[in-house]
């Protein structure tokens, strides 16, 4: 292995685990001292889930023999000493093969088998279904039994053609796609729709999670491959054949699963060393292979630099013997330094502005908590202290004046209450959009239309209008999320001047995110509803599946836009209670200093000196979160140590004024 990809990426996730420590530090110390509410708990587990979890998805896709096993195995499985995933002339992957590893299970082959698509649910769902798949123990010490057991994914059966329609194999509009029927009237159909490897390699247990994809004109492609697994990857790489350049097949995968995306592509011109030939001088066939990648990038409209010509067959077989120069000469260390330096970069960018925002809000709610806490010290310090010399009768009279401040202060209750039915009345309203109910009947509505027409206009115009009215339905709950803001807002500054408290709004929930997903779904269904496949849809069982994985997607979104709605409003209530909480124990400790100084003057004093620590500590607290915090963020400012370019790339200074002012 080329140190670049692999180092950069165990950088990264070296970086993620020290952060993620950092944030434990965080959680702990404030959970501790009981310094966040309920929904600074949750939003700091989120984040730490984010950390813990976070994925690279990388996806190999292309026309069918361009070299996408083989280049897996040369980037991947070389250290076996073998080719591990087969790679053989002609048809070989018969279904999207994805490389991951779970350390939970053990090493594993789960296999889906083809007719669960009669069914119609969604991969995504069958996911979530052990029993729906064949699992295969893999030995992963024995190279050549892995090897064996992998042979599985190229596995194929014969069906009658009535099956391969149903199975989406067979299409009696297109007969010059269909596959060739043998003497007995069948067609050889893949017996696997999906397959997972559960693999130990290093790089995958660091995240990585590799994509081999069947070639991906073929009739009958997954649908959820163009759908879901594509366009959620964070990068693609699209493979082509030198030997036989930028055909038109190889255009149509480009196009209709590649084209439109803007996430990370690289292309690679693969087989230069089929360019080799006897008759020629080296220097002529550079020239060569120089001119295609130009041409290559003319074609694809990507910048040349992203086309990477080399030889994965060569790569392996170099690295297999441990042959640097023979390495260098297959040109695969090329590649793997792109994705290396272009690919983790980005993602560290992501994940250290969560980080960031993170700290920010966590450290809003701890000053704020904590500047509460003091100013109330302030004041009752400030009230003692005016007590000193002072007669038996001017106590009384402040005991009586607590009394009547506490009476005054308790009818915020009333107020309170108030806001509370108010808010829960709004909030619901906010949420009944984004219900999953409402999301089902949506859909259902859209596969009426879409019924009503199976051409495939139809089809788009009922999914295109589909997502018009998704889209109403999330600018609806932002909306409502703005007027809760507003009625909050408007009632804490009263209650703010009236009853002393300092109620503060968050900022606003980020609605725009969930359009963004919706409008990132929305493109990449309306690609494939362009598609001759869509013609499928006219299949109820297709159809079924069709509803069932637009559905799951959407829900995710959905729910996220939902949850997210909650939480901002838990937090502005939880707010709330604290400080009622607070404000309550304040008077009480008034009272009962009173009290106490009443009965033995000598007490003042000592009161006195109780306060005067407790807000020592108060200052502690604060110095202390901060400083774990800093310490958080200046964890996710450094980013990964290895690998200069993963540092090079740097975000812009944030401001965080809160942490940098003086308590
Ligand atoms: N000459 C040469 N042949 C290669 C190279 N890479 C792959 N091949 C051969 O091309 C054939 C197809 O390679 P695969 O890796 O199976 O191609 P694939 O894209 O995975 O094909 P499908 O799984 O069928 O979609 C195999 O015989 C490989 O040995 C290369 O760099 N040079
Ligand atoms: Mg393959």
């Amino acid at each position: 292995m080329t140190p670049s990809f692999a180092i950069s990426l165990d950088a990264l996730s070296g970086w993620r685990t020290t952060l993620a420590r950092r944030l434990d530090d965080v959680a702990r110390f404030l959970t501790d001292h009981e310094l966040v509410d309920a929904s600074g708990m949750v939003q700091m587990s989120a984040l730490r889930e984010r950390l813990g979890n976070e994925k690279l998805v990388v996806a190999f896709v292309a026309e069918f023999s361009r070299g996408k096993s083989e280049l897996i195995n040369a980037i991947f499985f070389a250290d076996t000493g073998r080719r591990v995933l087969p790679a053989t002339p002609g048809r070989t992957t018969m279904c999207p093969v994805e490389l991951a590893w779970d350390g939970e299970e053990e090493p594993a082959l789960m296999l889906l088998p083809i007719a669960t698509r009669l069914e119609g649910q969604s991969l995504a769902e069958l996911r979530l279904q052990r029993r729906s798949w064949t699992v295969l123990p893999l030995n992963i010490d024995v190279p050549d039994q892995l090897a064996q057991s992998l042979q599985e994914v190229t596995r194929t059966e014969w069906v009658s053609v009535d099956t391969a329609r149903d199975l989406g194999f067979w299409n009696d509009e297109q007969p010059e796609d269909n596959p060739p029927v043998d003497p007995a009237g069948r067609v050889e159909v893949p017996a696997w729709r999906h397959a997972q490897i559960n693999y130990p390699h290093p790089l995958l247990k660091q995240g990585l999670v590799v994509l081999d994809t069947p070639g991906l004109n073929a009739i009958g492609a997954e649908p959820e491959l163009t759908l879901s697994l594509l366009p959620t990857a964070h990068a693609t790489v699209f493979i082509l054949g030198a030997d036989t350049g930028v055909t038109k097949s190889d255009l149509g995968v480009w196009r209709d699963h590649l084209g439109g995306q803007s996430r990370t592509r690289f292309v690679v011109l693969n087989k230069i060393d089929a360019l080799i030939d006897p008759l020629a001088s080296s220097a002529d066939i550079e020239a060569q292979i120089e001119r295609q990648c130009a041409e290559t990038a003319r074609t694809l409209d990507v910048p040349t630099e992203r086309v990477f010509p080399l030889s994965a067959r060569e790569a392996l077989a170099a690295r297999v013997v441990k042959d640097e120069r023979a390495l260098l000469k297959s040109r695969l260390p090329a590649l793997e330094a792109a994705l290396g330096s272009q690919l983790l970069p980005q993602r560290r960018l992501v994940l250290e502005q969560v980080v960031l925002d993170g700290a920010q809000q966590i450290d809003a709610q701890v000053t704020r908590r904590l500047g509460d806490q003091r100013r109330q010290l302030a004041e009752q310090m400030l009230e003692l202290r005016g007590l000193r010399g002072k007669s038996g009768a001017k106590l009384r009279l402040m005991l009586q004046r607590v009394e009547a401040e506490t009476t005054e202060f308790e009818q915020c209750t009333v107020r309170l209450q108030a806001m509370r039915v108010v808010h829960s009345r709004m909030l619901k309203d906010a949420l009944v959009g984004l219900s999953s109910d409402r999301l089902r009947e949506e859909v259902g509505q859209m596969q009426a239309e879409m019924k009503a027409s199976l051409l495939n206009l139809g089809a788009k115009r009922a999914f295109v209008g589909l997502c018009v009215r998704l889209r109403a339905l999330l600018a609806g709950a932002s909306k409502r999320g703005d007027e809760i803001r507003d009625m909050l807002g408007a009632s804490f500054a009263k209650l703010n001047g009236e009853f002393g408290f300092s109620l503060a709004m968050n900022r606003a929930p980020h609605m725009e995110r969930f359009l963004e997903e919706l409008t990132l779904i929305e493109s990449s269904y309306v690609q494939y509803l362009g598609l001759t496949q869509a013609l499928r849809l006219s299949n109820p069982k297709f159809m079924e599946q069709f509803r069932r994985m637009l559905v799951s997607k959407l829900r995710v979104v959905f729910e996220n836009a939902s949850a997210e709605l909650e939480l901002w409003n838990k937090s502005a209530s939880s707010q709330v209670d604290s400080q009622l909480r607070e404000r309550r124990r304040n008077f009480r400790r008034r009272h009962e200093s009173l009290e106490r100084v009443q009965t033995a003057a000598s007490e003042l004093e000592s009161r006195i000196a109780e306060l005067e620590a407790h807000d020592e500590r108060v200052q502690g607290f604060l110095r202390r979160s901060r400083e774990l915090l800093d310490a958080m963020i200046e964890q996710a400012r450094a980013g990964p140590v290895a690998g200069s370019d993963l540092i090079a790339l740097h975000l812009p200074d944030i401001e965080l004024p809160l942490l940098r002012a003086q308590a």
